[in-house]
């Protein structure tokens, strides 16, 4: 039966997903410590939306639910990169948090060292999983390019070094908004990229145009939920520069221009991307 929506796809998905992640972690990784602290986190309870969206760009072009288990080790890459830039965000030297999704922080857990190594430990099992993955050699190339390019010292790395050294100094729009698409949104268009490339559909100018949109949509809803829950009140933030009013109109506008250019998109099932969207209106 086709699945017509993002949240069914996610609900059907999911399940074998997790176990995915699960049974790999558990059989790959010898060193206890670093397994636990590995799993802790990468079992913390996570939406996964990247992955999901990897796999729902696979679907959208074409490729069966059935053979959608091929595509884990890439999708699952995605999810352990976010969970490294998790566990070092939340580090004392960087955003010093105690909690994140309702649980003690990989470093109140463990301690600063192993969750250093932890991150460490699942930053380089991803491209681990990207090399091993059952695709063709063309595609894990294009899947470990599209990944370090967007992950790395030239995307979400570089938006987090920005972000930590420049804490005490108000950004401009410009600035800001650059800040946020390394940070957040690269990673973001990189599962949908890869997506898109691991199942041959050919990238277009559309299909990137839509992942920039959601990335960077995805911070502005995080900043947004975030002054409403009194947080971040003198971080770098669009509620903060532009107010919250302003934040929630350009939040509506890149919506809205997501929805237009995967609507443009050809030879492809725009269901499930379309009904994406409606995370923002959550
Ligand atoms: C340490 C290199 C390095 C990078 C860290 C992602 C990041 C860069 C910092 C996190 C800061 C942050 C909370 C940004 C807002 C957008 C965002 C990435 C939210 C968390 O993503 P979700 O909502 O998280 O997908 P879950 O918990 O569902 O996995």
């Amino acid at each position: 039966m086709e699945i017509t929506t993002f949240d069914e796809f996610h609900k059907r998905i999911l399940p074998a997903f997790d176990q995915f992640l699960t049974d790999r972690l558990t059989t790959e990784i010898k060193q206890p410590t670093l397994r636990d602290a590995m799993l802790y986190s990468v079992n913390s309870g996570g939406k996964r939306v990247r992955p999901m969206l990897l796999l729902a760009t696979v679907y959208s072009s074409g490729v069966a639910q059935a053979d959608l288990p091929k595509y884990f080790e890439v999708a699952g890459a995605i999810e352990l990169i976010h969970t490294y830039s998790l566990i070092h965000d939340d580090l004392p030297e960087m955003d010093n948090d105690d909690y994140r999704r309702g649980q003690l922080t990989s470093h109140k857990k463990f301690g600063t060292g192993p969750a250093v190594l932890a991150g460490d430990g699942l930053l380089t099992h991803a491209f681990y999983w990207l090399a091993k993955s059952e695709l063709n050699t063309s595609k894990r190339m294009a899947a470990v390019r599209i990944l370090s390019h967007n992950a790395g010292p030239m995307g979400m790395v570089a938006g987090q070094m920005t972000d930590i050294t420049k804490e005490d100094k108000q950004l401009n729009i410009d600035e800001l908004t650059t800040l946020h698409k390394q940070k957040t949104a690269d990673l973001i268009t990189a599962a949908i990229t890869i997506g898109a490339s691991c199942a041959d559909h050919s990238l277009s100018k559309n299909l990137v145009e839509y992942a920039e949109k959601v990335g960077l949509a995805f911070q502005l809803k995080d900043d947004l939920d975030d002054a409403d829950d009194g947080e971040d009140v003198d971080k770098n933030t669009f509620p903060n520069l532009i107010g919250k009013k302003e934040t929630e109109e350009k939040l509506r506008n890149l919506v809205k221009d997501a929805l237009n250019a995967v609507l443009r998109e050809e030879k492809f099932d725009k269901k499930l991307l379309v009904s994406f969207l409606d995370y923002f209106k959550k």
